[in-house]
Formats: C-alpha cells, sequence, structure tokens
C-alpha cells in the first residue's frame, strides 16, 4: 500500500483547447503555482485477487470517476508489465469538481502513488505524459512552487515538456480563494474546450497569441515582477472566459459573485495592494497576493455578499509519496 500527496495548481496563464482529443494532448502551453493548503491524498494497493480496479472518493465508490482511473492506470500498469486490479481510495480536503483543480491533484496523486506501488523507475517526463494522458493540467502538479507545460513542434508535433520555472521561496506568493458556489459545474471542463475549440470565432487567435503570453510570464516570474505577472495573468484569464462565452452556445462559468470579487481585486491593487485575480472553468476566484498581503485580501474577500467561504494557501510541493516508501519531493530545491 503506498500513499501519494499532491495539490491542486492554479494556471496563471490557462490552458483552454485539446489538440487531440483521443491523446489529450492541449493546444496551447501553460504556466501555473502549485498550492500547499489544498490537497489530495490517494491510497493504491495492487491486488492479483481483485476482479476489477475500485476507486472510492472520499470513503465512497465513485463508479462515474472509476473509467478515467482505470484508464490512467492502465499504460502505468503496461509499462510494469503488470496486469492486476487496483484498490484505490483517494481523499480530498477541498470540494471536488467545484473548480478547484481537484483532478489536477487527484491525476499527480494517482501517477505518483501507482508507479511507486508497481516499483517502476520512471522519468519525470513519463509521469507527465501518464497525468497529461487523464488530465491537461495535471502534470504541472507534479511539480511545486512555478510549473510551465510547454509546447514543442519537434520531433513531434505537440509534444509537451514539464518545467519546473522556481521553488516555492523563489517568489512566496499566497493565494486566496474565494467559493462563490458548490454546484458541479454545468459544462466540464473538456466539454467545454471542445465547444470553444469548434464555435469560438476568437479560438485561432487564442492559440496564436499563446507563446507570446508564456514568454511574458515566465519573464516576470523570473524577475520577480508582480505588476507584469497581474497584467498577463488577468488578462489570459478574460481572454480564456472570453472565448468561451463567445462560443455557441456560449459558456457562462461566473455567477454574479464572481464579477463583484473581480471588480473588488482590481480596486485593491488600484489602491496599492500588491493582488490580481483568475478564474478557471468554474464561478471560484482565486486572488493571487505577495507575502504579506494575505490577511488584508482575505478580510475583504470574506465580507464579499456571496463569498461562501475562503481558503487561504502558500505555494507548495510537487506531488510525491507520503507513506509506504521512500521517495523523494519532485522539485529539485
Ligand atoms: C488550466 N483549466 O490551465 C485550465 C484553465 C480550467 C481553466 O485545465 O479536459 O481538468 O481533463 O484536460 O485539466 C481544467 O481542465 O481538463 C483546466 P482536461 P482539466 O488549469
Amino acid at each position: 500500500m503506498i500513499k501519494a500527496q499532491a495539490q491542486p495548481n492554479i494556471a496563471l496563464v490557462k490552458y483552454w483547447g485539446k489538440r487531440h482529443r483521443s491523446s489529450n494532448l492541449p493546444a496551447v502551453g501553460s504556466l501555473s503555482v502549485t498550492l500547499e493548503s489544498l490537497w489530495t491524498q490517494t491510497e493504491i494497493e495492487f491486488d492479483p485477487d481483485l476482479p476489477e480496479d475500485l476507486f472510492l472518493l472520499n470513503g465512497i465508490p465513485d463508479p462515474a470517476s472509476l473509467v478515467r482511473v482505470s484508464r490512467c492506470l492502465d499504460p502505468i500498469r503496461q509499462r510494469a508489465s503488470c496486469t492486476h486490479r487496483a484498490r484505490i481510495q483517494t481523499h480530498n480536503n477541498f470540494p471536488t469538481s467545484a473548480g478547484l483543480a481537484s483532478s489536477a491533484s487527484g491525476f499527480a496523486a494517482l501517477v505518483t502513488a501507482a508507479t511507486t506501488a508497481l516499483g517502476l523507475k520512471v522519468t519525470a517526463e513519463e509521469k507527465s505524459e501518464w497525468a497529461r494522458g487523464a488530465s491537461g493540467s495535471a502534470p504541472r502538479s507534479l511539480y511545486g512552487g512555478f510549473v510551465e507545460l510547454r509546447l514543442h513542434e519537434t520531433p513531434a508535433p505537440g509534444r509537451t515538456e514539464l518545467v519546473p520555472l522556481a521553488p516555492p521561496d523563489h517568489w512566496p506568493l499566497e493565494v486566496v480563494v474565494a467559493i462563490t458556489s458548490l454546484s458541479a459545474k454545468p459544462v466540464g471542463s473538456t466539454a467545454g474546450m471542445d465547444r470553444t475549440a469548434e464555435t469560438s470565432p476568437f479560438y485561432d487567435r487564442w492559440i496564436e497569441a499563446q507563446p507570446a503570453d508564456l514568454d511574458e510570464a515566465r519573464s516576470a516570474v523570473q524577475a520577480r515582477d508582480f505588476e507584469k505577472l497581474a497584467l498577463v495573468s488577468e488578462h489570459s484569464c478574460l481572454k480564456m472566459h472570453g472565448l468561451a462565452l463567445a462560443a455557441k452556445p456560449g459558456l457562462i462559468y461566473w455567477n454574479g459573485t464572481t464579477v463583484t470579487c473581480l471588480t473588488v481585486i482590481r480596486d485593491l491593487r488600484a489602491r496599492g495592494i500588491p493582488v490580481f485575480f483568475t478564474v478557471d472553468a468554474g464561478p471560484q476566484v482565486k486572488a493571487i497576493c505577495e507575502p504579506g498581503a494575505i490577511r488584508q485580501v482575505a478580510g475583504v474577500m470574506r465580507q464579499i455578499p456571496g463569498v461562501l467561504e475562503v481558503m487561504t494557501s502558500r505555494l507548495g510541493p510537487g506531488a510525491r509519496v507520503i507513506s509506504g516508501a521512500q521517495a523523494p519531493l519532485m522539485f529539485p530545491s
């Protein structure tokens, strides 16, 4: 029995759109920060007597997710020449499927636990590929701090490379997560991306402009330039939602409270408080702050009518095994 832990990551330059649906290849690169205080813990045990994989989420069998979990495990089993089925138990300390990147932390934890349980000596690239096959944002949770999932056209078109840009202590930004709804999103990310790619008139321009946004964000992280990172991150977020809004029929992931949060965060920044926003495919708002601003930002967010809960986090480490075996952290510090 091996237990691994991974944390969700928040994309500052967003991934939205797939190049290949079958291989889950992203159409664009992306750049994210990995959180510390939200986590997924996954235990796995391969059992020769088990007829089928068994998946429990927060203690309850979850047949809807089982197919995706088994599909993620299959190439790992194949690599280990293992035919055994597995018993998998996953716990999240935050709401699942509520726009908080539970699939990212979930598949990063699963790949980390499974490869260790099967005694595989694998490269970071192999782990990244297995995680990406399950969820486009999951590889980024394999590393801590600032992470880029880069897209290359050679040697094969659409090859991805997972790049650890900087550890958390390079620039210890903090994140306030404002929960504005606990309902599952009306259209999941995969379906939303497909609809956007097929029908949004802005999609081609989104793909073309992504390398420039990534360059901008990467250099802002290297220089610890908060204003520069704020501008490119809010631009990427609003652009992604703009594309989705322009799909047919339009995808509206926000609610009224989401919009209020965005205007409040912009007002705070205009008053000199170092904070910017990002929003993923759901109504929750993430406010990224310079160290020192988090208490004030969290206090303001808590007062916004419609904000149900506020969570705070520092930047955290990558996926790692936490019991059952010795394994190093994936961030080379
Ligand atoms: C991201 N999102 O970069 C973007 C921004 C949401 C908005 O990746 O279809 O669960 O499994 O590859 O990774 C959320 O979608 O999608 C996501 P699939 P995923 O974080």
